[in-house]
């Protein structure tokens, strides 16, 4: 690492699987960095724990404000005392079965929420660069490849939501001359993904049958085809958007697709079990409208960022399952012990 920071940065969403991944890159690379948390009940930076730095400490890099991307007058605030180089916008309710069952919240938080981040900015009056987190859910019912071009036709509130940040990405861009960037992401998953997404909930459920703990698991529709990239490679990517000279947008993906029942055979598999005897299916995690098939072509950002997603699903479900072996192992074991972040 080096000495002085050389740049500032502002991640909203840095407690989740992306902004934690993103603040250790931006670290490694000498930047100060300054993260928004909800004020939760319970301690909700565990996945900071790594990286996490007290108060107290002189020569701290890592700074987390309490606030929320519906806070109009906290995002003002922030922007203004902070005067980050880079803006990143990780923050949305990130969930799309869910965003059917609260579908005003969800547009509050991850549509208006970036206007209120855009607006901030703009009032703020300081130069920044601006990174959207914008998805392949904008594509939905449009069937892949999917590119740049493509068509949008999102099938949740959650894209709905996203489309309204996008265009308030681009919106900004003309009218204001901002630096402001759309990362259209594909699905990208880690250790650190939220246990309700299908991926970790799969492998969370293969390591606590292996464990002997668990039996079975309830899913949903076990046809839909995602393109499952690895999160640390996607977040490097989002940086290397803010360091061009001019902004644009750009889809990251890996190419290739498998169903829901492809991770399923592969998890189970890696661990010796087959998923036919585990898993059962209910209706409650069937979306009211689903999206059937995202695989990405990333052919743009291979030619003009000069990257590629080097890990594919196979290899990312094996990890996955290894490292949630791992983390029941050290629960079981009482190994895992949580830093104190207050
Ligand atoms: P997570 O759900 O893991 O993280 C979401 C983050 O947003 C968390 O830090 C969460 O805080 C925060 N957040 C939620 N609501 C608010 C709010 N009202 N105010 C402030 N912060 C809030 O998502 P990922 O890390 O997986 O994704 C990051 C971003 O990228 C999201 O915008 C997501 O929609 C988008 N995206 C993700 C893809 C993926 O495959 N992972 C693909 C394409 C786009 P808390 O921890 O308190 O809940
Ligand atoms: P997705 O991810 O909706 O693509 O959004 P998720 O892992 O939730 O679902 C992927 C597919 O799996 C099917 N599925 C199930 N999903 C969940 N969560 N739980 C189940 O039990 C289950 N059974 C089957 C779903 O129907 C779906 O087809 C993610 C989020 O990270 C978004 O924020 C992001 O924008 C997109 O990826 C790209």
């Amino acid at each position: 690492m080096s000495g002085n920071p050389t740049k500032t940065a502002l991640i909203t969403g840095i407690s989740g699987q992306d902004g934690s991944y993103l603040a250790e890159l931006l670290l490694d690379k000498g930047y100060e960095v300054h993260g928004i948390v909800r004020r939760s009940s319970t301690i909700n930076t565990s996945r900071l724990d790594e990286i996490y730095q007290d108060p107290h400490e002189s020569n701290r890099r890592l700074f987390l404000h309490y606030g929320d991307i519906t806070d109009a007058s906290m995002l003002t605030n922030i922007v203004r005392d902070v005067a980050p180089d880079e803006v990143y916008n990780l923050a949305a309710q990130s969930h799309v079965r869910v965003s059917f069952d609260i579908p005003d919240y969800t547009g509050d938080v991850t549509a208006l929420g970036t206007i209120r981040l855009l607006e901030a900015i703009r009032a703020a009056g300081v130069e920044t660069r601006f990174y959207q987190a914008s998805t392949s859910e904008l594509f939905g019912s449009t069937p892949p490849p999917q590119n740049e071009s493509t068509t949008f036709h999102p099938r949740s509130p959650y894209g709905v939501a996203k489309i309204y940040a996008y265009w308030a990405t681009i919106n900004y861009r003309e009218a204001y001359g901002l630096h402001a960037s759309n990362g259209i992401l594909f699905n990208h998953e880690s250790p650190r993904r939220g246990e309700t997404f299908v991926t970790r909930k799969i492998t969370r459920a293969v390591a606590r049958i292996s464990a002997g703990i668990q039996d079975h698991i309830f899913m949903g529709n076990l046809d839909a085809v995602r393109d499952w990239g690895y999160a640390p490679e996607y977040v490097e990517c989002m940086w290397r958007m803010l360091q061009q000279d001019t902004a644009d947008d750009y889809v990251l993906a890996t190419g290739e697709g498998a169903t829901i029942r492809d991770f399923l055979t592969v998890a189970f598999e890696h661990a010796g079990l087959n998923w036919h005897d585990h898993v059962r299916h209910d209706d409650r995690h069937e979306r009211p409208s689903e999206v059937d098939a995202l695989i990405g072509d990333a052919t743009k950002a291979r030619e003009k960022l000069g990257w590629e997603a080097k890990t594919h699903w196979r290899e990312l479900a094996k990890l996955m399952v290894d490292a949630d072996r791992e983390i029941l192992d050290d629960q079981l074991s009482g190994r895992h012990v949580k830093a104190e972040h207050v």
